[in-house]
């Protein structure tokens, strides 16, 4: 694969403008010396081809293989999987993750950048090679930085042996990938930022007021300073918003085709940055069949929620009247921030008879009764604060959806044979911090910070109390502790994770949680306590008691301990990688943790995850861990890992500590021999100077505020300058000229 950046400075895209019919480019043309204009030349059908109509807006963004979506990459069950990346951007690095993929035996190929491997950099190649499993629907994105919403996502589907297809399911007519997520004007580093500074960004312009964040059925936060504006389905969207440009109502939708008395099995995977939908398919049922590669007893739905990270099977039958239908994804914001209602954004894509005349559908949802009343599954909110809405649609949550008999003789539900045969830990996933100034991502109060080398090609390093932590030694930075978070859990116990989202809050959001190399089955799921009158959250729900400060979290009926949680489904659950904890709630997983190696368990929200909410689940002693193949790609030339010597960590309780092992990436010698007394020495040294650089005077102070003054003043009139030079960019648009001539063949390698 390789991968190219949209750069309009390097002549790599161009605007391009819909006009009566006609696809215009954009370019910008010298007359003169000094003046600029923009000229309009129609698309040749090659450039037409080319030309990346996503919402009709011109947007920087990454492709692979030239390819947005990218490419869907199939392979057969255990296959050995070769896939050789070739990073073509010119400053990002990168890593591919192969979302869902056990990585038995390969831990150093998950992708995490910094825990599994070195990051790709611009120039390099990286060779992916492992064993695909297990089969089922899954997917592939970048794990580096917050590039995924913005093009560096494709499925990765694994096709079960021959021999082993399903039985309990109507014949499959036609397989189709359904790649949903959100899209918005900015690029996603630009979400993060504006996301982690919420106070100065949720301003509404209109009202002048704090809080433009919207709300979901119970009255949790939809993870946005903004609402959720649209969704793509396999690139491509419409929305009829009544606000939208010529462009944007030119571009075209996705349509999946079906003939009447056919069947279509569509393969939904959420790779969004943010926000969650709510799709169903005018006038047809949903067969919902699988999640995560894990089989579903056939259950039929109307609606189907998926957030980032989750993928879901579902079958969809042309058993109406042929036409043309809608495919809706809605958001799921019902509320403003002050809790007055809203309408949902809805997105669309489209389903085709093969026997209609195409156009445009006319069709309405199917009307909800008490006597018919519609389901949703993978509901994460009470359902009495879903019957407000929606009151004639029954709220299936992830744990009521069952594994087939099959999937569960082939896998059986963990169960302890004795008290210690349990390990039991408990996860909250929240923000931290009591100012509410920035709110800081978390796990169990600690902000997952990236080791200075990866935890998988060094796996000593865990020992270093200066790099890894967890709760139970990080006591003293209050409520801004950052650092690796690692968590040990032993290979030869049943692992039961009690996953929360609290922070003591009044609002907050729900959280998608995904665990690399490993499933999970979801036993158990409780909402928050709901307000019977309002329906709106209240308060945490009762089954846990949290520590005051949220770092820890026991069951409050100690007759809960030791795994005897009653109500739990440990006869057929679903099997699960990436599973959503509701606001102010919990879930229950329970997994044998048999596959060691050091693997990531985050937010699958991007704007969550990239900035602190994951913590590393490291899987057995570095022992027990598979040994790194010969040769395997280090970090570069950068200084390798020294053995610890320090015992301070990064906190606000502990200052003086704060960022040693990025000094030592810095500073150190590449030597390992002898490196202890001497990095410590220089660390201190540069401390002293860090601390000296404060020091400045105010004479100094007041001459370098006027000279910011006038750089920022600077900066405006010369961006001003720029901007009237420029069209209005529209389209994301790609020309052939300005890309490198790679052969696709020759960088993505299916082997047997
Ligand atoms: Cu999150």
């Amino acid at each position: 694969m390789s991968m190219m950046s949209y750069n309009w400075s390097a002549f790599q895209g161009f605007p391009v403008d819909y006009n009566n019919g006609t696809f215009y480019k954009k370019i910008s043309k010298s007359v003169g010396s000094t003046n600029h204009v923009c000229d309009q030349i129609p698309l040749t059908e090659d450039e037409l081809e080319e030309v990346l109509t996503v919402d009709g807006n011109y947007k920087f963004m990454f492709a692979i293989n030239n390819q947005f979506p990218a490419p869907t990459l199939v392979f057969h069950d255990q296959q050995v999987v070769s896939i050789r990346v070739y990073n073509d951007m010119s400053n990002e690095a990168v890593s591919f993750h192969w979302h869902g993929m056990f990585q038995t035996g390969s831990p150093w190929m998950d992708g995490v950048s910094m825990v599994s491997q070195c990051p790709i950099q611009p120039g390099e190649f990286f060779t992916y090679q492992f064993v695909a499993s297990p089969p089922g629907t899954h997917w592939y994105h970048s794990h580096h930085g917050a590039m995924r919403r913005s093009g560096l996502a494709g499925a990765f589907i694994v096709l079960p042996k021959e021999g082993d297809k399903r039985e309990d399911i109507p014949p499959v007519d036609k397989d189709v990938v359904f790649l949903a997520q959100d899209w918005q004007a900015a690029a996603s580093d630009i979400e993060v930022v504006k996301e982690m500074a919420w106070l100065m960004y949720s301003f509404s312009k209109s009202s002048g007021k704090l809080g433009t964040q919207m709300r979901t059925y119970d009255g949790s936060i939809s993870s946005l300073t903004h609402p959720i504006s649209r969704a793509l389905v396999n690139g491509k969207t419409k929305s009829f918003s009544a606000s939208d440009t010529e462009n944007e109502k030119a571009v075209p939708m996705e349509i999946f085709n079906v003939t009447q008395n056919g069947s279509l099995l569509l393969r939904i995977i959420q790779t969004g940055m943010t926000g969650e939908y709510k799709i169903s398919i005018d006038q047809h049922k949903l067969l919902l069949v699988g999640s995560d590669g894990g089989d579903l007893i056939p259950t039929w739905i109307d609606y189907l929620i998926i957030n980032p990270g989750e993928t879901y099977d579902v079958m969809v039958f042309g058993n109406n009247t042929p036409g043309n239908y809608w495919i809706r994804l809605e958001t799921t914001e019902v509320l403003d921030f002050f809790y007055n209602p809203v309408q949902p954004n809805v997105s669309f894509a489209q389903l085709h008879y093969q026997e209609a005349e195409e156009a445009l559908p006319d069709s309405e949802k199917r009307e909800c009764t008490v006597s018919e009343p519609c389901v949703m599954a993978n509901c994460h909110w009470s359902p009495d604060a879903l019957k407000r809405w929606e009151p004639n649609t029954k709220c299936v949550p992830i744990n009521e959806v069952k594994s087939t008999p099959k999937s569960v003789a082939q896998v059986p539900v963990p169960i302890p044979t004795s008290e210690n045969d349990l390990q039991e830990v408990f996860l909250n996933f929240h923000f931290s911090g009591s100012d509410l100034i920035s709110p800081r991502p978390a796990v169990n109060t600690i902000h997952y910070k990236g080791p200075p080398v990866p935890l998988q090609l060094y796996p000593n390093i865990v020992n270093d109390q200066t790099v890894v932590c967890n709760n139970q030694d990080m006591t003293t930075c209050g409520d801004y502790c950052q650092c690796t978070h690692v968590v040990k859990l032993s290979t030869s116990k049943v692992t039961q994770i009690v996953l929360m989202a609290e922070d003591g809050l009044s609002t907050g959001t729900a959280h998608p949680v995904h665990l690399h190399g490993n499933r999970y089955y979801v036993v158990k799921y409780g909402v928050g306590v709901i307000n019977e009158t309002s329906g709106l959250l209240q308060g945490p729900n009762q089954d846990i008691e949290y520590s005051p400060d949220y770092r820890s979290a026991k069951w409050r009926n100690s007759s809960w301990n030791n795994g005897n949680i009653p109500d739990m489904n440990v006869k057929d659950p679903p099997l699960k990688d990436t599973v959503v904890i509701p606001y102010k709630g919990y879930v229950v997983l329970r997994l044998k943790t048999e596959n060691p190696g050091f693997w990531l368990m985050h937010c699958h929200l991007e704007t969550h995850m990239s900035v602190g909410m994951a913590v590393v689940i490291q899987v057995g002693d570095p022992m027990e861990m598979p040994k790194l193949p010969d040769n395997f790609p280090m970090c570069s030339s950068y200084p390798a890992y020294n053995e610890p010597d320090s015992k301070s960590k990064s906190g606000s309780g502990e200052k003086s500590g704060s960022n040693h092992m990025e000094d030592d990436a810095l500073l150190q010698l590449p030597s390992t021999d002898g490196g202890s007394t001497k990095s410590q020495s220089v660390r201190n040294s540069y401390h002293r100077d860090d601390y000296s650089i404060m020091n400045i005077s105010v004479g100094w102070f007041v001459l370098m505020m006027i000279l910011m003054v006038l750089f920022v003043f600077g900066f405006c009139a010369l961006s001003l300058v720029l901007i009237s030079r420029h069209c209005t960019w529209t389209f994301p648009a790609r020309s052939r000229r300005g890309y490198h001539d790679i052969d696709t063949e020759e960088r993505v390698v299916f082997s047997k």
